[in-house]
């Protein structure tokens, strides 16, 4: 583990990137505004599987994408490991996937995003990883989340006794572990095998019974010893599994302050990208959190939302150029 981590552990500082089809929309649906975080528009507009694939999918096009614009700019801001959405949780590969049609292999954008950022990360010397939504996926029809199409689990509605569903409902288990078996695993694999990335992110574990979370570790294992996991994979009460801990999302205070931690703030208020959150935080805000987070032995990945065409929101850029300017001035290397 310590040998695993060791890249990770020097890091300190990295880039999370939360881009999707629902990047296009961009936190709105039929003219209206949606509230919170962009990237949860099919469940907060409760999209249907088949209406988000011929809206979203079917036109997802973005003619300004430029991996190396992308990764050079990062590098120039003093990141030094980038994770980007493999898949969030609309079920959306973002890459061209042999276990789904529910990605943008199905759109007209006839590239592989992920092989030029993993590209480009490797010409600038960045470390690469992805966001993985193994627990809530709205589009398979087995998964914990849909409750619109479907009158699965963990969603909004509470269905099957809640959060705790699989307690209280375990004869619903074989479902969400059909889903696991036939997409979380397979799609995980896929991008080891693919990509080699350095480090893989999950995120909300307690859709998911612990044991099939574990299972999800062993499956990781089994393909590549070294890539890190993060914590949010497999979670019971305060002890978690993986190479390390995530704070909350919210960057106010640092905890835990001990072991190896990672905060996760974005610079607005919507991981995804959102045409009408301006909230976005001004430079100093980022330099003061990572002066905290290096104090308290922690790194920082600060999320950015690109658009839907492919453009780095200019209000992520400012903010990007001015670290990056800070750190000409003060930083290491
Ligand atoms: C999750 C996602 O639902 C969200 O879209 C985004 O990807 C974010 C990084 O992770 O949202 C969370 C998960 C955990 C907390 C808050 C938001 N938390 O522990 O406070």
């Amino acid at each position: 583990h310590d040998q695993r981590i060791a890249w990770w552990r020097e890091a300190r500082f990295g880039c999370f990137i939360h881009w999707g089809v629902y990047s296009v929309p961009g936190g709105e649906w039929n003219g209206k505004k949606v509230e919170g975080y962009a990237e949860h528009l099919m469940r907060k507009e409760k999209i249907s599987r088949q209406e988000y694939a011929q809206k979203l999918i079917q036109h997802f096009n973005p003619a300004h994408f430029d991996a190396d614009a992308w990764v050079k700019m990062i590098r120039d801001a003093g990141m030094r490991y980038l994770i980007i959405t493999a898949k969030h949780h609309d079920g959306v590969a973002m890459y061209p996937t042999a276990i789904s049609d529910y990605s943008i292999g199905q759109s007209p954008f006839k590239q592989d995003p992920m092989a030029a950022l993993s590209a480009a990360c490797k010409k600038y010397g960045i470390r690469f990883g992805f966001y993985y939504s193994h627990a809530f996926d709205w589009e398979h029809p087995d998964a914990p989340g849909n409750d619109w199409d479907y009158d699965n689990p963990g969603g909004d509605k509470n269905l099957h006794g809640g959060a705790s569903w699989y307690d209280a409902h375990p004869e619903l288990l074989p479902k969400a572990v059909k889903y696991v078996n036939e997409k979380s695993i397979p799609q995980i694999q896929e991008l080891l095998r693919k990509y080699h990335p350095d480090i893989l992110w999950f995120d909300t574990p307690h859709k998911l019974p612990l044991s099939e979370n574990i299972h999800i570790l062993e499956a990781i294992r089994a393909v590549d010893k070294h890539v890190v996991v993060n914590g949010r994979l497999a979670r019971t009460g305060k002890i978690s599994f993986g190479d390390y801990k995530n704070t909350s999302d919210r960057p106010a205070e640092f905890y835990p302050v001990t072991g190896d931690w990672e905060a996760i703030p974005t610079t607005n208020e919507s991981y995804g990208y959102s045409r009408y959150d301006s909230s976005h935080k001004p430079v100093g805000f980022f330099i003061r959190l990572m002066a905290k987070a290096a104090a308290k032995g922690g790194n920082l990945l600060m999320n950015i939302g690109p658009e839907g065409d492919g453009t780095i929101d200019p209000r992520d850029t400012v903010i990007l150029h001015g670290i990056g300017a800070w750190m000409q001035q003060n930083g290491e290397s």
